[in-house]
């Protein structure tokens, strides 16, 4: 009886608890659909949701990289090959990677932030504290909210002309496993700030407002839990325990319109309402506080080397497309000039897929910034989400002239 008793209490733990496939084996494959029917596959396979799509289906003869667990690679193989789909592999081996990368974090280990390594919530958070400490005249380091496991989130604002001049708000990190985004966001405040005096003509005339981490639940999550979570970290009373919503489905313009989940375990679950994720609302107040002060908003992602513009929830262009598309010319020309890196430009429904609740659609159609743009930085999905932090210099370097010629547009267009 007592045994039988401990089984089951061990069956109804195993319920209730989400079952993560290893990613021991797990293989990240890559498949191009060459015809309508591949695409539709594809598609229909994404909202099976028995994958985790790195890469979703955009459109025929664009690639889309999927990640299967070692059980799970037969039937992926078989479903493919079924349609003529003839899937390449890009990464042999994800638990490997992720093991072989921890160790090298580990070993690299410093508690102070450097951009040779990726960093904790905790290490962002007190270079920030400190670069504010430093540069009194220069940064103003704000509490702006809690998350909702409680860590504290700042807002950073980098200028020396007042708080009238015009300003740029940065975010990164809403997508936890996108580990590019945050450390290329702190490497440009970095070069900003501690080269001061080469910048000093646009910090007098600009402000930068930066949130490098808005999703610390979920960043800090992938530190310790798992390397491959992407939503927040919220109770969802999903009766399986799936946790979190996708924070960049959950903004309130078309909200779960198109591109977006209501399960709650779904990796693009749109949450149980608007603006249900806290921290998504202290980017929202942050976003209304500012105001008409800010003329471009910049929410970073990885990866694909995409620079897009809205609408996400439609196909249909924003009336003053062309000047946003005008911006995002010059920012990837400076941007490609460093390292040859390419970026394509377009909106993102006709640049990747429609995907409704998105920040950049709610920071231009509610929050009334013009220039609203997601990056999508490095790479193509040689590494993806995995990108080797070796690259977090050059990412930053290239990355930090476009956001230079997007703040001298902002200085020569708006700056009295
Ligand atoms: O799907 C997303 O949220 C973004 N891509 S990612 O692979 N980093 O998840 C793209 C968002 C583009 N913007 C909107 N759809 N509004
Ligand atoms: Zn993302």
């Amino acid at each position: 009886m007592k045994a039988l008793v401990v089984l089951a209490c061990v069956v109804l733990a195993a319920l209730a608890t989400p079952t993560k496939p290893s990613l021991k084996e797990a293989k990240v494959v890559r498949v191009v659909p060459h015809t309508e029917e591949q695409l539709h596959h594809l598609h229909q396979l994404l909202l099976q949701g028995r994958y985790d799509f790195w890469q979703e289906p955009r459109g025929l003869n664009t690639p889309v990289d999927i990640m299967a667990a070692l059980r799970d690679l037969p039937g992926l193989a078989a479903t493919l090959s079924g349609r003529g789909l003839k899937p390449t592999v890009m990464i042999h081996d994800v638990g490997r990677l992720v093991e072989q990368q921890t160790v090298e974090r580990l070993q690299h280990h410093t508690r102070a932030m450097d951009w040779h390594n990726y960093h904790d919530y905790n290490t962002i958070n007190a270079w920030m504290a400190q670069l504010a400490s430093d540069h009194p005249d220069l940064c103003q380091l704000e509490k702006v909210g809690t998350s909702y496991e409680g860590r504290t989130m700042n807002l950073l604002t980098v200028g020396s002309g007042g708080a009238d001049k015009p300003g740029i708000f940065i975010d990164g990190g809403i997508h936890a496993r996108e580990w590019i985004s945050p450390a290329t966001v702190t490497y440009m405040v970095n070069e900003l700030v501690t080269n001061r005096d080469t910048y000093s003509d646009l910090l007098s005339s600009v402000n930068f407002y930066v949130m490098p981490s808005i999703n610390p639940d979920g960043y800090q999550y992938t530190f310790t839990d798992d390397r491959m979570w992407r939503k927040t970290r919220s109770d969802t009373n999903s009766p399986f325990g799936c946790k979190g919503a996708d924070p960049n489905r959950n903004w309130d313009f078309h909200w779960n319109e198109v591109g977006a989940s209501s399960s709650p375990c779904s990796d693009i679950y749109a949450g149980s309402a608007p603006f249900s994720e806290v921290e998504m609302r202290v980017v929202r107040d942050e976003i209304i506080r500012l105001g008409s002060k800010i003329k471009v908003y910049l929410t970073f992602h990885s990866f694909s080397q995409l620079w897009m513009y809205p609408w996400g929830y439609t196909s249909a262009l924003p009336d003053d497309w062309q000047d946003l598309d005008n911006l995002a010319q010059d920012a990837v020309s400076a941007l490609t000039a460093v390292h040859g890196t390419r970026y394509e430009i377009g909106s993102s429904t006709n640049t990747i897929y429609a995907a409704a609740g998105g920040s950049d659609d709610w920071a231009k159609g509610v929050g009334g910034v013009k220039y609203a743009y997601t990056v999508e930085l490095r790479d193509q999905g040689s590494y993806g989400f995995l990108l080797p932090a070796s690259q977090i210099i050059p990412s930053g370097e290239e990355t930090f002239e476009a956001l230079k010629v997007v703040a001298n547009f902002v200085k020569n267009t708006y700056s009295k």
